[in-house]
């Protein structure tokens, strides 16, 4: 079954946001084209406490972009972002929701960032999303959303290692670094995922319809 993730377009990840991304608000109109293609649309959500170990501003002295080592991990210092209930974890005014059929929330435990919607970045806790995928037999999947070089990217890992088909829609996402996104759809096509444009998908409305 073809599921499209949506992975955090938050207002903290677009323009003008906390952690803003590059062009993060062009996607918004791709997306919301894209979701009637889709038998199953899924969200995911940063969803940060506001004394998370990511932010820089809870290591004094430290700035944000700074890397620093935390229980034996690199972790990247980022502005505060995507803090629960405030506007900048709000998903943007924008984004159709009224197909998401489930959001799966990320990055609450302060001691530990989460990248990927399927695991946190040291892979101890799971958020439910392979299993939930699977018990909607969703074996398909197409990744789009913020950042691309981030959780979009630790995602896409993620869905593989677990055994799921998976395309990246290419003019539906946007890095924070470009060089390094280049590097990464090297990486990921050579694993086995899909780089498509929207443009190129063949079937109209949904795929079981
Ligand atoms: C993200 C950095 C920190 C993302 C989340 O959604 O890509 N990036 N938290
Ligand atoms: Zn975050």
């Amino acid at each position: 079954m073809k599921t499209l993730i949506i992975t955090d377009i938050q207002n903290d990840f677009i323009p003008g946001g906390a952690l803003e991304v590059p062009g993060g608000d062009e996607i918004v109109s791709v997306i919301n084209g894209l979701q009637d293609k889709f038998d199953l649309v899924v969200a995911t959500q940063d969803w940060h406490p506001a004394n998370h170990i990511s932010f820089a501003s809870n290591h004094p002295g430290k700035k944000s972009f700074e890397v620093i080592e935390w229980h034996g991990m690199e972790q990247i210092l980022w502005p505060d972002h995507c803090v629960q209930n405030s506007g900048g974890a709000a998903f943007h005014p924008a984004l159709r929701m009224e197909r998401v059929e489930a959001i799966f929330r990320k990055g609450m435990d302060k001691e530990i960032d989460s990248y990927s919607g399927f695991y946190d970045n040291g892979h101890k806790k799971n958020t439910g999303l392979a299993g939930y995928l699977r018990g909607r037999e969703a074996d398909d999947l197409y990744f789009c959303g913020l950042a691309a070089d981030f959780c979009v990217y630790y995602s896409i890992r993620d869905a593989m290692k677990e055994g799921f088909k998976t395309t990246l829609i290419e003019d539906a996402t946007r890095p924070i670094d470009a060089d390094k996104f280049k590097e990464i759809k090297t990486e990921i096509s050579s694993k086995g995922c899909v780089i498509i444009s929207s443009r190129d998908i063949p079937w109209q409305g949904s795929a079981l319809k």
